[in-house]
């Protein structure tokens, strides 16, 4: 058994530091990335039991990812290797003033041929939270038809789904990701989601989403507001959270380390002020530094930073 399992794609990131542009910087520094990974990295780093199933390419890239997840406690043992396929690649620059410059490479990649039979193998792990994004259902037929097999199975087996959209244009426009994303909203017993995500997907407001998703399976809908604020809304009301105040270097990933912390809470039972309130403290960390995975505190980081938090020192 395992606390949490993640499925998606991991992709080894080029970023040129601080402000450069990649097409001139003379160096490129390399990160493991992905939504999905970056959340896995974050509940492994604050001692939980966390596994990956996903595919990488039988390359340097592939390698390194399993490496270094395996380094922040992550289990890779699921992971397939395809011989045939590359490793995804990204590469951006970084900086906190104008929107990320993304280009990917990973159109065909290995990660595209993710199928039911690793997502039948992942559900053998009977994990207590199943983490999906709605990158993986984009990615490819075959991921679809894995992510949609994999959530089945977990329901099915008692398995809290928590579902973030990550809605990411560059994969597909606002139509497709209706289409093929929007079940996985009303699979989902948690959805974290930005209030534009859930517009976009819903085609309502926010507020409308909410109250609908919480009409049928979901019990908790988490919505960011683009103003860093954030609220936590069930059956027993609704729970509000300021951003935690931090100078930003790089704002990507601070939603899969939101997505972390709130679930990192929620399998040791937190209260749902105390989920939110460790999912803002991750996600504001997050942004702290270039990598996306590079400020996930351990349990002592975390308790120093709350406590200084709270005490109004930072
Ligand atoms: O959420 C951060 C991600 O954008 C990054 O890690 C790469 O998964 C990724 C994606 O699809 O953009």
């Amino acid at each position: 058994h395992v606390d949490l399992l993640v499925a998606g794609e991991a992709l080894l990131a080029l970023l040129a530091p601080g402000g450069t542009d990649p097409a001139r910087s003379t160096v490129l520094h390399p990160h493991v990335v992905g939504a999905e990974v970056n959340a896995a990295a974050a509940v492994a780093a604050l001692g939980h039991r966390v596994a990956w199933t996903g595919v990488v390419g039988h390359d340097s890239a592939g390698r390194r990812i399993c490496e270094h997840l395996r380094g922040r406690g992550v289990d890779v043992g699921l992971v397939r290797t395809d011989p045939t396929h590359p490793t995804g690649l990204l590469v951006r620059d970084s900086t906190p003033t104008r929107p990320v410059q993304v280009d990917y490479h990973r159109a065909g990649s290995a990660a595209t041929g993710w199928n039911i039979a690793d997502a039948s193998r992942a559900a053998g792990t009977c994990p207590r939270v199943l983490l999906i994004s709605g990158i993986t259902p984009m990615l490819s037929a075959s991921t679809r038809a894995a992510t949609a097999a994999l959530v089945s199975a977990c329901r099915d087996d008692g398995t809290t789904i928590v579902f973030d959209p990550n809605v990411r244009l560059t994969l597909g426009l606002p139509d497709r990701w209706r289409r093929v994303v929007r079940p996985l909203l009303r699979a989902a017993h948690v959805v974290l989601a930005s209030e534009r995500e859930l517009e976009l997907l819903t085609e309502s407001s926010a507020d409308r989403a909410t109250d609908d998703l919480l009409a049928g399976d979901a019990h908790t809908v988490v919505v960011r507001s683009a103003d860093a604020t954030s609220r936590a809304v069930s059956a027993t009301g609704t729970i509000r959270q300021d951003p935690f105040p931090v100078t930003a270097v790089d704002p990507v990933g601070a939603g899969d380390a939101f997505a972390g912390g709130y679930v990192s809470a929620l399998l040791e039972g937190l209260a749902p002020a105390a989920c939110l309130s460790r999912a803002a403290v991750l996600g504001a960390l997050a942004v702290t530094v270039a990598g996306d995975q590079d400020a996930c505190p351990d349990r002592d980081q975390l308790r120093v930073v709350e406590q200084a938090w709270s005490n109004g020192d930072l």
